[in-house]
């Protein structure tokens, strides 16, 4: 099979710069015909944009307003020229549509395959996909992309732990798609059934995504696996997974800048911020046309990494998500970011797969309570160890956190498992007021 290539990989950033101003000047055309939009920008004239950094006299889109303007006002085009949506959950309030004209479609396949390509995924894969097909973007964003490559595709979706080795076996898929928490679980199954993933499997590359993960899960994911392991981050509001993915250099992920431009703000002033400077990410959509979005809060936490990647690209790369505006906890009046949680005990050669954090309110303070999976090794062992070992924790965390947990311990498997992305925090301080 002749290799499909992608040659908006090799773009010089004079190029994509130039490139952007163009499609942010049709973007705001196209945005203007909608019923959202309309009033916003009637100030705004597109042929007056002349750098990307224009795009910061746009006016900035929320979720809210995506809300309030469902299921109609954000479309762009005829209702007969779309052909897909997609429906993003949310973890808070109502979901949100996204629609796509069949060129979006290909447009999204593209992105996605160049972060394929660009690891050397090739024709002669194997790809097991293993993210939910359906509503959320994670199944059919890369189930379209690795066709286009070529790859044999397996769209195995998600759950059903012991038949998704099963196909890994049977087909010797050699590169996945998974929500990294699910990565620990194939690999805890693995364990309880005796099996090698080194020997059993013949999995090369893994692409993980949809939800936030720590440098040191990776790490547990590579090792489990002895494989490597790609970080993939999108949002059904800018299509899906795609926006930007690691290279081999895994010194931060690609945005595919001539499709999407990325600016992070304060999210309290929403100025932009210094450069390298963490902030909130806002993207624009510049080439697409059912449903163009301008400014997009995304309410994720990164930084943009300027200067040249040593792989040669010169599309801008972006941080790991840091965390998001949405999921700070407030402790007894300390931030506290559930990444950080993860962080920390994931340092620790004792605790195995899963975690829950658990916050209520007795007698009017705040109490968080971390329940921990420990590894079949650890939870094995004699009272007085273990006991040592949840003050360990215990203490790592408060080092992290600069605020006192209590951690409980649990065996292997003893924590819920969600089918697709894990829920990590279960907040009962609000009932309790
Ligand atoms: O999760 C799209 C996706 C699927 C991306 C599969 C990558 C792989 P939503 O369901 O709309 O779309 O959720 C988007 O998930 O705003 C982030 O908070 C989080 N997220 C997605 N990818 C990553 C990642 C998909 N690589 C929300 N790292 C985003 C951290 C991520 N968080």
């Amino acid at each position: 099979m002749m290799q499909y290539c992608d040659k908006a990989v090799d773009l010089s950033r004079h190029e994509i710069e130039e490139l952007q101003v163009e499609r942010l000047r049709r973007t705001v055309e196209r945005a203007q015909a909608t019923e959202a939009y309309r009033d916003r920008l009637n100030q705004i004239r597109p042929s007056e944009i002349t750098d990307p950094a224009d795009v910061r006299g746009l006016p900035l889109t929320s979720k809210k307003q995506l809300r309030e303007g469902m299921p109609y006002d954000f479309l762009a085009v005829p209702a007969t020229e779309v052909v897909r949506m997609h429906y993003s959950s949310g973890t808070t309030g109502l979901a949100t549509a996204v629609y796509h004209t069949r060129d979006d479609v290909h447009r999204w396949a593209r992105c996605v395959a160049r972060g394929m390509l660009a690891v050397g995924v090739g024709c002669e894969d194997v790809f097991q996909n293993m993210m939910g097909y359906g509503l959320f973007t994670g199944g059919l964003g890369f189930h379209y992309a690795s066709e286009l490559i070529g790859c044999m595709t397996i769209p195995a979706s998600s759950g059903g732990t012991r038949r998704q080795i099963h196909l890994m076996q049977s087909f010797d898929s050699t590169v996945l798609h998974i929500i990294p928490s699910y990565a620990l679980r194939i690999l805890h199954i693995c364990a309880e059934d005796d099996l090698n993933p080194h020997e059993a499997f013949s999995v090369r590359s893994i692409f993980v995504g949809g939800e936030p993960h720590s440098e040191q899960l990776r790490r547990r994911i590579e090792e489990g696996f002895g494989a490597r392991v790609f970080n993939c981050y999108g949002l059904s509001e800018m299509a899906g997974p795609g926006v930007a993915m690691e290279c081999p250099e895994q010194t931060g992920l690609h945005i595919c800048e001539d499709h999407y431009l990325a600016e992070i703000i304060d999210p309290q002033t929403l100025e932009p911020v210094e450069p390298g400077e963490p902030g909130e990410l806002v993207l624009t959509t510049l080439t697409r046309e059912a449903m163009p979005l301008i400014r997009y809060r995304t309410r994720d936490i990164a930084h943009l990494l300027p200067g040249k990647c040593p792989c040669g690209s010169s599309h801008i790369r972006v941080s790991r998500i840091e965390g998001r505006t949405d999921d700070m906890l407030v402790v007894r009046g300390v931030n506290v970011y559930p990444i950080q949680v993860e962080r920390a005990l994931l340092d620790i050669d004792e605790v195995g797969s899963n975690y829950l954090i658990n916050l209520d309110r007795p007698e009017d303070l705040d109490r968080m309570t971390v329940a921990v999976e420990l590894t079949q090794h650890a939870f094995t062992d004699e009272m007085r160890r273990l006991n040592a070992l949840q003050e360990r924790i215990e203490r790592r965390l408060h080092g992290e956190l600069d605020i006192s947990v209590e951690v409980e311990l649990h065996e292997p498997g003893g924590l819920p498992v969600a089918d697709g992305k894990a829920v990590r925090v279960i907040d009962n301080r609000e009932q309790e007021l």
